[in-house]
């Protein structure tokens, strides 16, 4: 039978090493698959393709493909708007569909701005079967966003559904080697989707937060670990652990098949003895966002955490003995010398600086608060007319925002000139790293550190605590 082909391409991440697996196209490509039609995923991310090349590939796909999906951040814009144009100028009949993060926050710019057919808000899992089979009349379709005429239509979202529905993330269909390269014998893999929380610089595509049972991860990491001999696991869920019977659970399935793994954390939701667990079940690595040691700058961020739980958070890390990555935000609005000095404070106190320096090689370790589409920062900016022209912002964030120097800056939320603002965040970083590296030298810290730090062992895991309902209990809709 000759089955209907569609090609699903990955954009490049300007200036980030090829990291982990794009979930969602993975996903996107189970259920094409499932209703029938022969797919395949360009991944110009991971094969780290150059313009050239892709053009090159394309010309000659295009011969067998006529349906394309591209998935796109916010931060792509350009390039989607480059490969939409390619594949119309290689045949004006090829269909294109634009999804993911970019065309989920401004839909309607994606239709004005790029030649795409149509593009898709939120998760297109249970209607990309739908839009593919009838491509040209895909607009009664959930999540779809298409032109009427001179008109621009956003249909509803489409409807969440039990993840456990989700056939396993098809890893083979990417450029294993590149990925495995990275990862060592690793993968990353969703547990849930979505946030309940309502940072305000964080832009989200998922409205419901929902979560896969812990039979079904269970059965996928089983999978991967016969098909290759899997040893390591990042969650990459905005909320994979927290203190509940789940959290628990979810660390107890991960030490039973012997895997080391990490994830992201809150710091409200995970107490010592949780990271304690942990720790004891195979977790190695460890993100959270700290953001700032300034009471009012988390409650202007709606963070809802606490300086308090910062600092016992990074205490109890090193207690038992991981080292976490702390995510930390510099320039939000408010920023002043008052908050300077409280983060710095609240690193001394947590006598914290990060593990290593990052991949730049020097030791950056805050990023500079950048309002994102889809956050209520950026909502609220354009809402004040403080970003009037979204289409010229989409453009300069382009490059995503690892903003080292002061020409890298893509909006500057603080009172300072770019220079100033930058010279306060280098002098901040230098001044907790200093005071780190001076207790960190001191022997008897260092003898400290490397007992803490030696490998528990899965055989301790049930020594650990054990979750108990009159600890502090995590909502139900918080996983
Ligand atoms: C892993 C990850 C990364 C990885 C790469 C992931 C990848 N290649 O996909 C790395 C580390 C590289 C990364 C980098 C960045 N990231 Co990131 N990342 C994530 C994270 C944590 C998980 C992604 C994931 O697997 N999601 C799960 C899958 C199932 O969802 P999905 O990918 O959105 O796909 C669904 C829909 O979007 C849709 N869909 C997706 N593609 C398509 C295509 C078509 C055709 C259709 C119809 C539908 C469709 O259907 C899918 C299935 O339901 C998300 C947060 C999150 N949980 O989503 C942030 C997130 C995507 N990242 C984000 C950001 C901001 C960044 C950076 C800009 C950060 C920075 N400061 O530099 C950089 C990008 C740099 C650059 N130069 O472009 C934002 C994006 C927001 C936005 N408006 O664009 C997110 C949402 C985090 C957040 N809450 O703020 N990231
Ligand atoms: S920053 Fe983290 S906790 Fe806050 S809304 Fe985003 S994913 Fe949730």
């Amino acid at each position: 039978m000759n089955r209907k082909r569609v090609m699903l391409i990955v954009p490049p991440h300007a200036g980030r090493a090829v990291w982990e697996f794009p979930l969602g196209v993975g996903y996107l490509a189970n259920q094409l698959e499932e209703v029938g039609f022969h797919v395949s995923i360009l991944d110009i991310n991971g094969l780290q393709l150059d313009q050239h090349q892709v053009a090159e590939r394309l010309r000659i796909a295009s011969s067998d493909y006529k349906l394309y999906g591209i998935s796109a951040f916010s931060t792509q814009f350009g390039y989607a708007v480059w490969l939409v144009d390619l594949l119309k100028q290689i045949d004006q009949k090829n269909f294109v569909a634009l999804g993911g993060p970019l065309p989920t926050h401004h839909p309607e710019l994606c239709l004005k701005y790029t030649r795409a057919d149509i593009a898709c808000v939120g998760e297109a899992d249970q209607t990309i079967g739908s839009v593919f089979a009838n491509p040209w009349e895909s607009w009664n379709i959930r999540g779809v966003v298409w032109r009427n005429g001179e008109e621009i239509v956003v249909n509803e979202p489409p409807e969440p559904f039990d993840l456990d529905e989700l056939k396993f993330h098809p890893y083979h269909l990417f450029p294993e080697e590149v990925y495995f390269k990275r990862l060592g014998k690793g993968v990353n893999i969703a547990t849930t989707r979505g946030c309940p929380f309502q940072c305000n610089f964080c832009s989200k595509t998922v409205t419901q937060p929902r979560k896969r049972s812990i039979q079904h991860i269970e059965a996928e990491l089983i999978h991967l670990k016969k098909t290759y001999g899997l040893r390591g696991v990042q969650l990459s869920d905005e909320l994979a652990v927290t203190n509940s019977e789940r959290g628990y659970e979810l660390c107890e399935m991960l030490a039973r098949l012997k895997l080391n793994w990490g994830c992201q954390v809150r710091v409200d939701l995970v107490d010592r003895a949780l990271l304690k667990h942990m720790k004891a079940c195979g977790c190695n690595s460890l993100g959270a966002g700290v953001e700032s040691g300034s009471q009012r700058i988390l409650d202007a961020m709606n963070k809802k955490t606490t300086v308090e739980q910062n600092l016992a958070f990074m205490l109890n890390c090193q207690a038992v003995g991981i080292l976490p990555w702390v995510q930390f935000i510099f320039g939000y609005p408010g920023e002043d010398e008052q908050s300077i000095r409280q983060s710095i404070a609240l690193f001394k106190q947590a006598n914290y600086s990060p593990p290593r320096p990052d991949f730049t090689g020097k030791y950056i370790m805050s990023s500079v608060a950048t309002p994102l589409p889809g956050s209520r920062l950026y909502d609220d900016l354009v809402r004040r007319g403080l970003i009037d022209n979204e289409l010229n912002y989409l453009k300069r964030i382009e490059r995503g925002y690892y903003i080292i120097k002061p020409e890298d800056v893509i909006y500057n939320l603080t009172d300072w000139d770019d220079k100033e603002m930058m010279a306060r965040k280098r002098s901040m970083e230098t001044e907790i790293w200093q005071n780190w590296r001076q207790r960190a030298n001191n022997p008897l810290r260092r003898i400290g550190r490397a007992i803490r730090a030696f490998p528990r062992g899965i055989s301790r895991v049930r020594e650990t605590v054990r979750w108990q309902p009159d600890r502090p209990v995590v909502p139900e809709e918080i996983f």
